[in-house]
């Protein structure tokens, strides 16, 4: 993914036609839009290629199962027209391995969860947060997912993962800033609530952007 702008937009719409009016009102403030299940069960897995015309696609399927399935799950999302997929890294070495390796078959980007940004994540996730972060490094992921909502983590799990890519989610809606998220560590913020249910997404993106360029 080119960093231009920092900011990620999730568009967890349903509906086929404003997930694309909204793509092209935000186009030019995003450096990849990252669409999941809500879009993709609705719409089609047909919607990953209308919204690459846009910008790069970064398929949020948080694949969570053993090697052949999660390889067979990464390949028909970059076949589908995604330039990157975000898994999951607790099922393990072999795992994570397996999508590494379809990931560079497919020139694709591997995005890994760490810690998540809700609250539920200091259920299981938090305590396992460094070694999934560690595990990612080791086996070669493009980027992880880390929480805007706690900062301090953060900045903690960029100290464990050196250069590597860190998008984050929770700005917004669940209370994070943009601006903390990237002065703790992160290279992209992940929007969804905020640009997407906004009368004017575009300029509620642009509004993001100028937030991180103020930096
Ligand atoms: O800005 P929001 O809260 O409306 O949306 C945030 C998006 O980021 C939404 O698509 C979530 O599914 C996703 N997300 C989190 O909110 N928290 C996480 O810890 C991880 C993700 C995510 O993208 O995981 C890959």
């Amino acid at each position: 993914m080119q960093k231009n702008t920092g900011l990620i937009a999730a568009l967890d719409v349903t509906d086929k036609s404003q997930a694309l009016s909204i793509s092209k009102e935000i186009e030019f403030y995003v450096d990849a839009i990252k669409v999941g299940y809500p879009l993709v069960l609705e719409s089609g897995l047909g919607i990953i290629g209308m919204i690459a015309e846009f910008a790069p696609v970064i398929a949020d399927f948080k694949v969570a199962d053993i090697p052949n399935t999660d390889r067979l799950i990464c390949k028909v999302a970059y076949e589908a027209g995604a330039s990157a997929v975000i898994v999951h890294g607790f099922t393990g070495r072999d795992s994570l391995m397996e999508c590494v390796r379809t990931g560079e078959e497919h020139q694709g980007d591997i995005y890994v969860v760490t810690e998540m940004s809700h609250p539920g994540a200091l259920d299981f996730l938090q305590p396992a947060a460094y070694e999934l972060s560690r595990l990612a490094v080791e086996c070669g992921a493009t980027g992880i997912v880390a929480p805007a909502t706690r900062p301090e983590r953060l900045r903690e799990i960029r100290n464990i993962v050196g250069d590597i890519t860190i998008i984050s989610p929770g700005v917004g809606a669940q209370g994070g800033s943009a601006a903390e998220a990237i002065r703790a560590g992160a290279d992209y913020v992940i929007v969804g609530r905020s640009i997407y249910t906004s009368k004017a997404p575009g300029k509620e993106a642009e509004k993001i952007v100028r937030e991180i360029e103020r930096l």
